[in-house]
């Protein structure tokens, strides 16, 4: 069966594909719980011996000095730049209560979405939306027509007459919504620059907006890197990721808005521990010592550390303290604690690592199912999401918490997604150190596929994922749309990370240019 599936992947049919007798992504849908540890493996004594042979990930430094970080200075911050930017959002406002065209509507608010402006005018966006839905509810929806004609013809010509290719490929590299939005932004206000139709007021607007935006994400970046040196992990576990840049950058993808900074700067935390404890287990620990790491973890307490050899137990108290005071933050501000939720996903985390890590040791090789059934999980979105969930929920209350505990399906679909891209971007890697079989070495070993048409397969499943996650996202839940903004960001970041490998461990041009565009350099204005 699964031959004759691959078979149809070669030409692509995505609709027709992802019919398995085995369908890999079922599973992440049952309420099935969270998969348990083998216990296949004969338990030794701890050996904190300086002569065990560790395996070694060779992770190139860091580029991005504390002191460099801390020395960043932007000067768009402060009274002036708010008032020139609150006449600008009022000069937008009028223009969109003007437009009255359905057509032209619709174009104004694409461009605001791709210029990374929306955010200031989600009321009018919404009101005239609602019109256009109303307006079809009655009949009337010869404009829709019209504006896919029209999209479609300015794309046809813009092509044949061979005219700014690269913007038309950028289209074609990565889907339009599954791009992370700031780079978008940044991007389109380039493109938008040169537009024969372009409006003075957007591209001032969205220009000054990008850099205001920009010194808030400075601001966020340089706290929260002062608790990374605080931590001391990065000096210390010289074995792991010391990546706090490229962690506070997933926070950027995850979330931008000025608003958000606190669910940054927890994030950022939240993402450094888990590069870290990531390659406790990947690369440095010892069967029993991960054995000990987890038992800790899951009993959230300091009790259990007295165990650990010690570079697990900076790590261990690290985590408990950085994540108590997550917890101790929102108890002081809603009165609401949390911690046995918070302490629940990095229990799941570290056990689904540490089955991984039994997998390692005893050369098994799980089937794709099998895999994807802890391997949503060891990705560790569900342990960033829940956290994300508690920083940008106010008032916090018991309902929704009961379906977050289980994991609800905009995880589970955010969560594979990262996990496949991960894959596609790290395996190759992760495998030359010495790591468990990856999605795509789970499906070659199954059904004796090549790599690529694996690859090929992992990127079918990821599409039928993200139509998974487009059609969650319209069915009611009880969670907020901002969540779920941050629950797709998430998967939109991780396409970006690892759009051309490990954009996340390794240090490469990609990665730098997009930090540097992002979150250093600012706009040039005239
Ligand atoms: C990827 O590393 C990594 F560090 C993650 C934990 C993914 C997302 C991370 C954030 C947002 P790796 P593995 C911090 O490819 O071992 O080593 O699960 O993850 O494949
Ligand atoms: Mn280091
Ligand atoms: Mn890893
Ligand atoms: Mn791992
Ligand atoms: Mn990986």
């Amino acid at each position: 069966m699964a031959h004759n599936l691959l078979a149809s992947l070669s030409v692509c049919n995505f609709t027709r594909v992802l019919v398995p007798s085995r369908d890999p992504i079922s599973f992440v849908t049952s309420r099935s719980g969270i998969p348990r540890p083998v216990q296949c493996m004969p338990t030794s004594k701890i050996s904190d011996s300086p002569n065990i042979l560790r395996r070694s990930a060779n992770y190139q430094p860091s580029i991005w000095h504390y002191d460099y970080i801390q020395s960043l200075k932007n000067e768009y911050v402060g009274e002036s730049c708010t008032r020139q930017i609150n006449n600008l959002k009022g000069q937008v406002r009028m223009m969109l209560h003007k437009v009255v065209d359905p057509f032209e509507q619709l174009e104004l608010i694409d461009i605001l979405q791709r210029l990374g402006l929306s955010y200031h005018f989600e009321g009018e966006i919404k009101r005239i939306i609602e019109g256009l839905y109303n307006m079809d509810d009655h009949g009337g929806d010869s404009w829709k027509t019209e504006n896919l004609y029209a999209t479609a013809l300015k794309f046809r010509l813009l092509r044949q007459h061979g005219y700014d290719v690269s913007q038309v490929s950028h289209a074609l590299e990565i889907p339009l919504h599954w791009r992370m939005l700031r780079l978008e932004a940044r991007w389109f206000i380039d493109i938008y620059r040169r537009r024969e139709d372009m409006n003075p007021i957007l591209l001032e607007l969205a220009e000054l907006d990008f850099n205001m935006v920009q010194a808030t994400h400075q601001e966020d970046l340089k706290q929260v890197s002062r608790w990374w040196k605080s931590t001391g992990l990065g000096e210390k576990l010289s074995f792991a990721r010391d990546r706090l840049m490229e962690n506070f950058l997933w926070t950027v993808g995850i979330t931008f808005q000025p608003q958000f900074g606190y669910c940054r700067r927890m994030l950022t935390k939240v993402n450094a521990l888990i590069t870290t404890i990531d390659d406790v287990y990947d690369v440095y620990g010892t069967l029993d010592e991960l054995e000990l790491f987890t038992d800790a973890v899951e009993r959230w307490d300091i009790n259990a550390m007295d165990q650990l050899p010690d570079y697990m137990k900076i790590c261990f108290l690290a985590l408990h303290n950085s994540v108590n005071e997550m917890a101790f933050d929102t108890l002081k501000e809603q009165e609401f604690h949390i911690i046995r939720y918070l302490k629940k996903v990095w229990a799941d985390l570290c056990r689904s690592y540490l089955l991984e890590a039994k997998w390692y040791y005893t050369g098994y090789t799980p089937t794709l199912q099998e895999y994807i059934e802890n391997a949503w999980i060891s990705i560790s979105a569900p342990t960033i999401l829940v956290h994300g969930y508690f920083f940008v929920t106010n008032p916090i209350t018991k309902e929704p918490l009961v379906s977050l505990e289980e994991y609800p399906n905009i995880i589970r679909w955010s969560s594979l997604i990262l996990r496949l891209v991960d894959d596609l971007g790290t395996s190759s890697d992760e495998l030359e150190r010495g790591d468990v079989p990856k999605s795509i070495q789970c499906y070659m070993n199954e059904t004796g596929a090549s790599e690529k048409d694996a690859r090929e397969y992992i990127r079918c499943l990821i599409m039928v994922t993200w139509k998974k996650m487009n059609e969650e996202r319209a069915t009611t839940s009880p969670f907020s749309q901002t969540f779920i903004e941050i629950a797709m960001n998430l998967a939109r970041m991780g396409q970006c990370m690892y759009q051309y490998g490990d954009g996340h461990g390794i240090v490469d041009r990609e990665t730098k240019d997009r930090i540097l565009s992002l979150l250093i350099k600012p706009i040039p204005l005239n």
